[in-house]
């Protein structure tokens, strides 16, 4: 047989990365990035390496297991689907359809096996307790580009190739590779940029981003609100907007202006940290640009005024003509639609969630809700679970107490490849046999990225009889639960021929010929203004002054100046290059090396509570506490400290034995489940107040 290249995408981030993989007789044995991958031009991390460990790894479930006690047994297919569905089935008998809870994670959006099946799923289930991760993550993203493009997901992104100069709040891709960017090979990309232009970080750490870019500018953690008003504010003094391309189809852009001036740069100053000279120069900087881009990512969403500083973000692109122009903020229009006829535009508050009263957004409730929905009886009382590809115990608010819940749970069934900190609570866990196995077309990265390219993944492994593909479970679990409620059953095709329909629907011209030919995938082509054109508001214009949002600035002005709370510090995340949220802990090749759980805290803050650099802290939130060592960091403005999410992996009952020996603690165990950003209802994960103290042995 000897030694064999196949290629296919990474799975692993939003990079979306072509890999090289090389079999030797039949076995996966090294893994490259395709050089000839037009778009990712051999780029690879340390996470596409680490695919080889997944596969091997003795951990990774292969077939459904059964939960009786604390011993699970391995049963068949067959028996596990009609189980699965006839179980969720006489939980909504007895105690209505919303008493089951869909929780769907984020590789979800990572396999198209997931992604394309899911909804029918949640269709037949027809619960209103429909939770992802969408809402401890890209929510004000996704409202702001509903609220004012009238499609979630038709969100503007930087043009990071032609830009030339370039305001980043609330990212780090060169540690998390990018996310609302597909921008694989980003430090590359960053690097041309600095050199051609400049690049302007915007963090309340000196990230590895910051450490790469022109200028790292430091910002208490969720005070940008008040940094981008006075940015607005000091553009608005310096000339007119350059609307002139948007010519009859901007509406209220008065409105929003007028109800956003009045935030002097000695406010923001005051508020954020932020230098008034800074925000006077960067404002000249941006208005003098021939081309820039403002982008904020997850650490501008997941803080309590996630939407508003997304909605900034639009005005300021907007008020200097670069929304929607080459080289600066512009949606991508890909081959297979995101947007458009049968798409899902994105609805708001048309139900809400019961204990709480959150309202709805694009069929889902913020999980923030979810372990009060378990917690509080009462009709409509969650009493029963399916997640896929989800660890919402580690991932979101209140962790600690939904880990206690879901032991309490009538009925749960997770669709995932490990026995982790949530899915050890489970039933029964059905896991997807290896994408490898499968078809895949990265129809929501492809959407997000930079270029237009298109790249279909075929399989270079046998699916074994004894599998079952995301997309077979999905449709199995589907039809067992209908034939279990009498209903019938309409299975969604295998995903080959659903990739196929979606190329037709895309209208390209390209179909599943064309891209079966590139193996390494195409690139069609940079970004092309077409915002003007896709505006699906019902004005037709692009709403600037959304109701939601002003009503939200009114009560912004409100808020007390200063966080006043003597000894709180905020806390705030990192991810690291080798880390992928809370799942990748098992992979040899990402664990090896010094621990990367530790608390960072500034010198000043550390000498201040008797600390030295890796003593044992405490660290207490309103909602628990957890202890963990800490870490001096210069780099941190005094009065923040840092953790990375993800840990936590001792618990007993999991089933990942060198996750399970990493020290740290979940960052979620100190998460606030009250603390939201208001118009979206997402988990405010960023800028906690905590304190910290010395933890004697
Ligand atoms: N404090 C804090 N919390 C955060 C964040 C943060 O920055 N700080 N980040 C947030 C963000 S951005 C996100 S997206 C969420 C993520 O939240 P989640 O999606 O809930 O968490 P993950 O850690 O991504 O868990 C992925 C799960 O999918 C399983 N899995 C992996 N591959 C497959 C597969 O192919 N099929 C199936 N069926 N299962 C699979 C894994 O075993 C794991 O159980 O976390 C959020 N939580
Ligand atoms: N290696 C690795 N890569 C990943 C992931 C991973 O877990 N590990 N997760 C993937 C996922 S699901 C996602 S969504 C993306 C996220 O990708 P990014 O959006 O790049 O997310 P982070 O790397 O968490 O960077 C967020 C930054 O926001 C900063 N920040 C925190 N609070 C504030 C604030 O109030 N204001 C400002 N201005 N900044 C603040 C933090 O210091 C941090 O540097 O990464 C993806 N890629
Ligand atoms: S950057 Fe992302 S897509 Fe690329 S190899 Fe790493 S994990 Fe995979
Ligand atoms: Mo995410």
């Amino acid at each position: 047989m000897g030694v064999e290249r196949r290629f296919r995408a990474c799975p692993l981030c939003e990079a979306i990365c072509g890999l090289e993989l090389r079999y030797t007789d039949g076995r996966l044995d090294a893994i490259r990035g395709d050089a000839e991958d037009p778009f990712s031009r051999g780029h690879v991390c340390p996470k596409g390496n680490a695919l080889i460990d997944l596969e091997r790894d003795p951990d990774r479930l292969r077939r459904p297991l059964r939960r009786t006690g604390q011993h699970w047994a391995e049963i068949g297919w067959d028996e596990a689907l009609a189980e699965a569905g006839s179980r969720l089935a006489a939980v909504q008998r007895e105690h209505g359809a919303d008493a089951i809870a869909a929780y769907l994670g984020n590789p979800v959006v990572h396999h198209f096996g997931h992604f394309a099946y899911a909804p029918s799923l949640l269709r037949e289930l027809r619960t209103h307790n429909v939770y992802t991760a969408s809402s401890v993550d890209q929510w004000p993203h996704q409202l702001v580009a509903w609220a004012m493009y009238g499609h979630q997901f038709l969100i503007p992104l930087p043009d990071v190739d032609r830009a030339d100069w370039v305001l980043m709040l609330g990212a780090n891709p060169v540690a998390s590779n990018g996310s609302l960017m597909t921008a694989p090979g980003i430090e590359r990309r960053l690097t041309a940029l600095v050199r051609r232009g400049r690049l302007v970080v915007v963090d309340p750490r000196r990230t590895e981003t910051a450490a790469i870019a022109s200028e790292h500018v430091a910002i208490r953690p969720g005070t940008d609100v008040w940094f981008l008003l006075a940015l607005l504010e000091a553009l608005v003094a310096l000339g007119p907007p350059r609307v002139e391309a948007y010519a009859g189809r901007l509406a209220g852009l008065d409105d929003a202006l007028a109800a956003a001036a009045g935030v002097s740069a000695a406010e923001a100053e005051a508020r954020s940290g932020v230098p008034r000279e800074t925000i006077l120069r960067l404002a000249h900087e941006l208005y003098a640009a021939p081309a820039a881009a403002v982008y904020g990512r997850m650490g501008l969403s997941t803080q309590s005024h996630g939407s508003l500083c997304q909605w900034l973000v639009q005005l300021l692109n907007l008020y200097t003509g670069n929304l929607d122009r080459a080289g600066g903020m512009l949606p991508n229009e890909p081959v297979i639609p995101v947007t458009g006829p049968g798409t899902s535009a994105g609805r708001r508050d048309r139900w809400r969630s019961r204990v709480r009263g959150l309202p709805e957004f694009a069929g889902e409730l913020p999980v923030a809700a979810l372990a009060e929905e378990i917690a509080t009886p009462g009709a409509g009382q969650v009493r029963g679970l399916i997640t896929c590809a989800g660890n919402p115990v580690l991932s979101t608010p209140a962790g600690a107490a939904l880990d206690r819940l879901l032991a309490g749970l009538d009925y749960y069934v997770a669709i995932d490849i490990y026995v982790n900190e949530t899915t050890r609570h489970a039933n029964l866990i059905l896991p997807p046999a290896s994408p490898l196995t499968q078809y895949h077309y990265d129809v929501v990265f492809s959407g997000f990225a930079v270029r237009r390219v298109a790249r279909l993944s075929v399989p270079v492994e046998t699916q074994a009889d004894d599998e079952r593909a995301d997309w077979q479970i999905v449709n199995g679990i589907g039809a067992a639960h209908a034939a279990a409620t009498g209903k019938t059953w309409q299975p969604l095709p295998a995903p080959r021929e659903l990739i196929a329909l979606g190329l037709a629907r895309g209208g390209s011209g390209l179909d599943l010929g064309a891209l079966e030919r590139a193996p390494h995938g195409l690139d069609l082509g940079p970004l092309e203004p077409s915002l003007l054109r896709r505006l699906e508001t019902a004005s037709g214009r692009i709403e600037c002054a959304p109701l939601l949002l002003l009503a939200e600035l009114a009560r912004l002005r409100t808020l007390p100046a200063v966080n006043t709370t003597p000894g709180a510090l905020a806390l705030i995340g990192r991810r690291h290059v080798r880390s992928n949220n809370s799942w990748m802990h098992n992979a040899q090749r990402l664990v090896k090396g010094k621990p990367r759980h530790h608390l960072q805290v500034h010198p000043a803050d550390l000498a201040a509570r008797g600390l030295a650099d890796g003593d044992r802290a405490r660290i207490r939130s309103r909602s628990g506490a957890i202890e963990v060592e800490v870490a001096a960091c210069e780099g941190l403005l005094p009065g923040v400290v840092c953790l990375p999410h993800g840990f936590g992996h001792h618990r007993a009952g999991t089933r990942q034995a060198r996750a399970q020996a990493l020290a740290g603690e979940s960052y979620n165990d100190l998460t606030d489940p009250l603390a939201l950003d208001g118009p979206s209802g997402n988990a405010a994960l960023n800028g906690l107040p905590v304190t910290v103290e010395r933890v004697d042995a």
